[in-house]
């Protein structure tokens, strides 16, 4: 990661993504702020020298402050669960495109060329495969009311760029994972829980038949991607280039099953707790799978952790490291 200078604007910043990100941020010499209103996010994971500000995403003036002065912004901060967003339809709706366009909104008015924003896009703007791997031409038919809000954000990003020169990257991570991932909520990422319990001896169980894939990447190689966005962004402005907007899968491309998963962390762990199979999960998406070429020509990097490393660095981490969001 490389020292760039100014401050960057963190939404989102005390959650899983955001805290892996700013420490990274910050050992490289960043200057940091971050708005977060801790709903699912803790303040104390993170680095001591991150201004944190408490407020809501989606409240223009909250976002207006915090953008003051900032050379670039990260938005990560929304409700991440598809089950949740099932569950809070509409208040969902409020912090996962209201927000984002708040946000927008903010960086376009801070300065007379609005300042850059990259931010997070999800998987599930692409609903059920129709070929794999998902490149980012395929266009989007999300299945949830969480791939449509960050559906809708993306074309609302693609809009800023034409009529404001709002310059924005929409990273589409697939799933994520790593330490400091909460395994206690029933809205956890499949390899927080099943990591969780296995190490404990605990049973698992595995929705529908296991056959589903899923493309499953190391926040450390997310935190290099968010890097790398909001580096090419800042330098374009710096250079006065055309603002644009880019869509951008963040992945493996790699298939990974999730009877596969189980098995491995099984493994890993040394554990005793058994695999069970239990009904599919409602609205559940069959496969999942990124190409990541336009990653590698777009911003220059691959993720190169590969699964077991990512488990094992997962698995290793200290309990309270791997519950410090729970
Ligand atoms: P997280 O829940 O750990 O972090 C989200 C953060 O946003 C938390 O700190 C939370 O307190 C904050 N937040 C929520 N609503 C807010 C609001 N209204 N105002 C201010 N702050 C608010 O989730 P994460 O896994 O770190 O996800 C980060 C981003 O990446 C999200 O946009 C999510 O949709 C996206 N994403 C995550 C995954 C994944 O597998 N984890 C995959 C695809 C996309
Ligand atoms: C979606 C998005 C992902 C991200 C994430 C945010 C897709 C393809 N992916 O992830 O990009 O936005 O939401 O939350 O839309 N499972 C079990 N047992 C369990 C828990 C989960 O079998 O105890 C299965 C689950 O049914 C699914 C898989 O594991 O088939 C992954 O589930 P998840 O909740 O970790 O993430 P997913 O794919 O819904």
């Amino acid at each position: 990661m490389q020292e760039r200078g100014g401050t960057i604007l963190v939404t989102g910043g005390c959650g899983f993504i955001g805290t892996h990100l700013c420490h990274a941020l910050v050992n490289a010499g960043q200057k940091l702020r971050v708005l977060d209103d801790l709903s699912t996010g803790k303040a104390a994971g993170l680095p001591h020298s991150a201004d944190l500000i408490l407020g809501d995403v989606a409240d223009a003036d909250a976002v207006a402050t915090a953008m003051q002065g900032v050379d670039g912004v990260v938005h990560l901060a929304a409700i991440a669960s598809v089950e949740k967003c099932n569950n809070a339809w509409v208040a969902s709706h409020r912090t996962n495109l209201t927000g984002s366009l708040t946000v927008m909104q903010a960086a376009r008015d801070v300065a007379p060329v609005p300042v850059p924003v990259v931010w997070a896009s999800s998987a599930a703007i692409y609903g059920a495969a129709r070929s794999l791997p998902i490149s980012e031409r395929v266009q989007g038919a999300p299945q949830s009311p969480y791939g449509a809000d960050k559906l809708a954000s993306e074309l609302h990003g693609a809009a800023a760029a034409e009529v404001f020169g709002l310059a924005s990257t929409a990273l589409r991570f697939f799933n994520v994972y790593g330490p400091g991932q909460d395994p206690h909520s029933p809205y956890s990422g499949v390899i927080s829980i099943f990591a969780d319990r296995l190490a404990r001896g605990d049973d698992i169980i595995i929705n529908g038949d296991g056959q589903q894939t899923r493309d499953f990447v190391y926040v450390g190689d997310v935190v290099q991607a968010l890097d790398a966005a909001l580096d090419r962004l800042i330098r374009r402005r710096r250079l006065g280039a055309e603002a644009q907007f880019d869509a951008v899968n963040v992945c493996t491309g790699r298939a990974v099953t999730v009877t596969m998963l189980a098995e491995t962390l099984r493994e890993l762990t040394g554990s005793t707790g058994t695999i069970a199979y239990g009904p599919a999960r409602n609205g559940d998406i069959r496969d999942s799978v990124g190409d990541a070429a336009r990653m590698q020509r777009l911003l220059g990097i691959r993720a190169q952790t590969r699964l077991e490393e990512g488990l094992r660095a997962l698995i290793q981490a200290a309990p309270e490291k791997i519950a410090q969001n729970g």
